[in-house]
C-alpha cells in the first residue's frame, strides 16, 4: 500500500495547553536551547541516533563532530576552562560512552564544569548485554560529580537542567546523562523550567562571620604569610578580589599548576609556581612561611612533597567550596567553606580592620624572598647536542603571542615548561590537565576553547607523545575551520619518563625512545601528517628560525598551523623536588645535582 492510498488515520484533537508534545530526543535538544548552549561535541551511534536527528534543525546549537569521543570530552573541558561555561559532549552506548571515560576522569579531577549525555540500550534490553550495552553510569560512578540515568522522556528536561546545575554550581565537575533509546522515542509534553529535583543538594557558598574574622586576625598577626592560590579562584572568576586582598595585606602569592593566570605573573607579589617544578622562591615561601592563606586549592601531593614534612611552621587557614577538601592532607587551623570570591570580599573588610592603621610586619620575609628570587630565578642551559632548547621555543611563543592569548598544553616536560616560561597575565588563559596528568589532552582541548573564544588565539604546545594520542582532531578542526596553533614540543622522546630515567633509574631509557624527530628516522613525519589534514605545516630545526615560523602562525587564520620544533632531548625540567621528599630537598638539587646550579 503507498502511503497516497492509506486510510487517513484519525488525529487526536490539538491539546488545548500551551505545553508543547514532543519525543524525548527533541526534548533533549530543546533542553539545551533553553540553558543557552550554543557548541556541542559528540559522535552518533545506534542508541543516540534519535538524539542526533533533531539536532540537524537546532537553532544557534552547533554540534561539532569530533573524530574520537575521548576529543570531544577534551573539547568540551576547553571550552568550560576558556570561559568558565558549562562544556559539553554527547556519545552513543558502549564503546562511545567508554571512551569518554578519560576526559570525564580527567573533568573530575580538575573541577571542569562539563555535562556528558550518552545513549543507552532499550531499557527493557538493560541488563542482557544488549548490543553496545555499556553500564556507563556505573563505570562513571568514581568520577562524575553526580549521573542521572533517564528511562521515560518525561523525565528528560528535569534531568538536564539539573545536570547543568550540579556541574556549574559548588564545586564544578563533569555530570553525566544517560538517557535510553526508548525514552528518547517516547513523546511527552515538555515543561519549561522543569522541576528540579536535587534533595540534600544545597552547596554552601557563603563563608561563617566568625571563621573569616579568625582567618583575619592570623593575617593581620602573620609575619610570614603566603597566599596559596589554587584552581578553585579561576573556578570562582575570583582574581581581582585577589589583587585586591594581595595588595591589602601585602603578602606573597604563589599560583599553582591550576591556577596559572589567576594572578598577573609580572606583579611583584607574584612568586610563581609551588610544588615539585615550582621557583625556589615559592616552594621555600610555602614551606618556611608561619601561615599559608590556602585559597581554592588542595595540597596536591605535586605542591606538599611528604606531606608530613609539608610547612611545618605553618598555621593553615583553608578555604574551598567543597567541605570534603578541608583538612583532607593538612589539618586547617581556621576552616573556611564557601565561595572563594565572597570569602576574599569578606577576608579583605575584617583584614583592614583588624590591621586598623598598622602594617603587616612582613619586611624580613620580604627580604628573605627577594633574596631567592633575585639568586634563583627561572632559566635554563643550552643544549649540549646542538638542538635547540626547548625552553627557547616555548618563551618565544609566550612573547610573540602576547597574554591576551589562551594556550592548552600536553602531559610532560612541555607541559612544566609551558607553565614557567610563559607569562600568564590573566586568568582563563591557560589550560591544562593537572589532577590526572592526560595525555593527549591538548589539541582538542585547544580546539573546543577556539570554539568558545574564536576571538583569541589559541595554541596547543604539545610533546610529540601527547600529540600522537589526540591528533587526529585537526580534521575536525580544518572541516569546521577552527583555526587552532599548534606546537609540537618535539623531543622524540616521551621526556618527562625520560628525565626519570635519567635522574632516578640510572639513566637506562627504557622504551622512552619515539623515534619522531632525531636522525635519519621520523616516524611519523608531523610535517606531511598535518599536510595531510589539510593544516599549513611547518617544520623548525634551528633557533634563528624560530620567531619567523610562529609569525606566520599568527598570520594564519584560514586554517590551523602545526609546527614541528626539533628540540633536545636532553634538556630537563628544573627546579625539582624528587618525589616523596621535603621540598627542603630542593635545596637537595642544589648540592647534589650539579646541572640545577648550571641551568638556573
Ligand atoms: C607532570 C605534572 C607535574 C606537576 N607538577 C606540579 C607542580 O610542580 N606544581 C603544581 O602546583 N602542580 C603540579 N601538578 C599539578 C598537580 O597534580 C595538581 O593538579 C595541582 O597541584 C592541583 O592544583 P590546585 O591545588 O590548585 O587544585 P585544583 O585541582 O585546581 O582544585 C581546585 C580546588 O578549588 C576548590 N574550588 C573550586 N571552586 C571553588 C570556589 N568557587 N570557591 C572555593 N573553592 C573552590 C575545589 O573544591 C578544589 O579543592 C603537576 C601535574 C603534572 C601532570
Ligand atoms: C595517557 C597517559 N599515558 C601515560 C602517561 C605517563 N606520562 C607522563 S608524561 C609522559 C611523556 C609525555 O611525552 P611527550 O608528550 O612527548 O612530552 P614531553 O615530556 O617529551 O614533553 C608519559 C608517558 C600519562 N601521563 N598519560
Amino acid at each position: 500500500m503507498t502511503p497516497e492510498s492509506a486510510p487517513a488515520v484519525p488525529r487526536p484533537p490539538a491539546r488545548p495547553s500551551a505545553t508543547p508534545e514532543m519525543s524525548g530526543a527533541e526534548a533533549v535538544v530543546r533542553s539545551l536551547e533553553k540553558l543557552g548552549v550554543t557548541d556541542v561535541f559528540g559522535i552518533p551511534g545506534g542508541a543516540i541516533m534519535p538524539v542526533y536527528d533533531p539536532l540537524m534543525d537546532a537553532s544557534g546549537l552547533r554540534h561539532v563532530l569530533v573524530r574520537h569521543e575521548q576529543g570531544a570530552g577534551h573539547a568540551a573541558e576547553g571550552y568550560a576552562a576558556a570561559t568558565g561555561k558549562v562544556g559539553v559532549c554527547i556519545a552513543t552506548s558502549g564503546p562511545g560512552a567508554t571512551n569518554l571515560v578519560t576526559a570525564i576522569a580527567d573533568a573530575y579531577m580538575d573541577s571542569v564544569p562539563m555535562v556528558a549525555i550518552t545513549g543507552q540500550v532499550f531499557s527493557t534490553l538493560m541488563g542482557t548485554d544488549a548490543f553496545q550495552e555499556a553500564d556507563i553510569v556505573g563505570i562513571t560512578m568514581p568520577v562524575t560529580k553526580h549521573s542521572f540515568l533517564v528511562k521515560r522522556a518525561e523525565d528528560i528536561p528535569g534531568a538536564i537542567a539539573a545536570a547543568f546545575e550540579v556541574a556549574s554550581t559548588g564545586r564544578p565537575g563533569p555530570v553525566l546523562v544517560d538517557i535510553t533509546k526508548d525514552a528518547q522515542q517516547q513523546t511527552a509534553p515538555f515543561v519549561w523550567p522543569p522541576r528540579i529535583d536535587l534533595p540534600g543538594y544545597r552547596p554552601v557558598t557563603k563563608a561563617h562571620g566568625k571563621q573569616i574574622q579568625a582567618a583575619a586576625t592570623l593575617l593581620a598577626e602573620s609575619k610570614k604569610p603566603v597566599l596559596y592560590v589554587g584552581g578553585g579562584v579561576i573556578r570562582a572568576h575570583a582574581s581581582a578580589e585577589l589583587l585586591t586582598l594581595a595588595e591589602s595585606t601585602g603578602a606573597p602569592v604563589v599560583t599553582t599548576l591550576m591556577a596559572r593566570g589567576a594572578f598577573p605573573d609580572s606583579h611583584p607579589q607574584h612568586l610563581g609556581m609551588p610544588g615539585m617544578h615550582g621557583t625556589v622562591p615559592a616552594v621555600l615561601a610555602l614551606q618556611e612561611s608561619d601561615l599559608i592563606v590556602s585559597l581554592g586549592a588542595r595540597f596536591d601531593d605535586r605542591v606538599t612533597g611528604k606531606a608530613a614534612l609539608f610547612a611545618p611552621n605553618a598555621k593553615v587557614v583553608h578555604v574551598d567550596i567543597d567541605p570534603a577538601e578541608i583538612s583532607k592532607i593538612r589539618t586547617a587551623d581556621v576552616p573556611i567553606v564557601g565561595d572563594v570570591r565572597d570569602v576574599l570580599v569578606d577576608l579583605d573588610t575584617a583584614f583592614r580592620g583588624a590591621i586598623g592603621t598598622g602594617t603587616p610586619d612582613t619586611e624580613e620575609w620580604w627580604s628573605y624572598l627577594d633574596g631567592l628570587k633575585s639568586e634563583f630565578p627561572l632559566g635554563y642551559a643550552q643544549p649540549e647536542d646542538g638542538l635547540m632548547s626547548p625552553q627557547y621555543v616555548i618563551q618565544r611563543i609566550g612573547e610573540l603571542t602576547g597574554p591576551e592569548a589562551i594556550y592548552a598544553s600536553g602531559v610532560g616536560q612541555h607541559q612544566m615548561w609551558a607553565a614557567q616560561f610563559i607569562k600568564y597575565e590573566r586568568p582563563n588563559s591557560w589550560l591544562n590537565s593537572g589532577g590526572a596528568g592526560t595525555m593527549g589532552y591538548s589539541v582538542p582541548a585547544a580546539m573546543g576553547a577556539k570554539v568558545a573564544e574564536p576571538d583569541r588565539v589559541v595554541w596547543a604546545i604539545d610533546g610529540d607523545g601527547c600529540f600522537q594520542m589526540t591528533n587526529q582532531e585537526l580534521a575536525t578542526c580544518v572541516i569546521n575551520n577552527i583555526p587552532i596553533k599548534v606546537a609540537i614540543i618535539n623531543n622524540s622522546s616521551l621526556g618527562m619518563v625520560r628525565q626519570w630515567q635519567t635522574l632516578f633509574y640510572e639513566g637506562r631509557h627504557s622504551n622512552t625512545d619515539l623515534n619522531t624527530g632525531h636522525g635519519t628516522v621520523r616516524v611519523p613525519d608531523f610535517v606531511k601528517l598535518a599536510e595531510a589534514y589539510g593544516c599549513l605545516a611547518l617544520r623548525v630545526e634551528k633557533e634563528e628560525d624560530v620567531d619567523a615560523a610562529i609569525r606566520t602562525a599568527l598570520e594564519t587564520d584560514d586554517r590551523p598551523v602545526v609546527i614541528d620544533f626539533v628540540v633536545s632531548a636532553d634538556a630537563m625540567v628544573w627546579p625539582m623536588v624528587p618525589q616523596g621528599v621535603s621540598n627542603s630537598y630542593i635545596q637537595y638539587a642544589r648540592e647534589h645535582a650539579p646541572a640545577f646550579d648550571e641551568e638556573i
